[in-house]
């Protein structure tokens, strides 16, 4: 099959990184209420997002909890996950030290986009639910089911039943995710 466990994990950031550059330089004009900041509204006219299976989901990586406003700060601090690894000079995060867009950065950032109720595991029901986005009707629940297991299998190694961050990393190929195998 073409869907390996640990390369449908990887596609859980489904925007390239010239969509996002060309958001970045879209920022003042998204912005209609010209106040400096963005809604979803704004969001959701972005066509590379209305058209993303995680558009939704990448959206609301824009927002601080509880938050219904991107301000340009924000904004530029989530796009920064999305830059090469040879940026990481001009993304230092300056609370941990570490570039926003260092592999475990990106890894994080992929991560919550699965594990929606924050408890920080992926759970076969977080999985799957991803799954059904990224894969469209072709494939059936029971197929899916099946995948959603074999991928957990892969990646669980205490048993739990879900994926946490430190099994996620481990999984994660390397160069998957420093190339980042964006859909275009
Ligand atoms: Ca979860
Ligand atoms: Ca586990």
């Amino acid at each position: 099959s073409v869907l390996r466990p640990s390369t449908l994990l990887c596609l859980c950031v489904p925007v390239s990184h010239s969509q996002i550059t060309r958001l970045y330089s879209r920022f003042h004009s998204l912005d209609k209420g010209e106040n400096g900041a963005l809604s979803r509204e704004d969001f959701q006219r972005i066509p590379e997002l209305a058209i993303n299976p995680l558009g939704d989901r990448i959206i609301n990586a824009f927002f601080p909890e509880g938050e219904d406003q991107a301000n340009f700060r924000g904004f530029m601090r989530t796009l920064a996950h999305f830059r090469p690894v040879e940026d990481n000079e001009k993304n230092k995060d300056l609370t941990s030290g570490e570039p926003l867009n260092s592999r475990t950065n990106k890894l994080l950032f992929a991560f919550r986009l699965y594990d929606l109720d924050r408890d920080d595991k992926i759970s076969r029901d977080e999985l799957l639910q991803v799954l059904r986005m990224m894969v469209g009707v072709n494939i059936s629940d029971e197929q899916l089911g099946s995948i959603a297991d074999r991928t957990i299998q892969e990646a669980d190694t205490n048993g739990d039943m879900c994926i946490s961050f430190s099994e996620f990393i481990k999984v994660m190929p390397g160069k998957a995710v420093f190339e980042f195998h964006f859909r275009e």
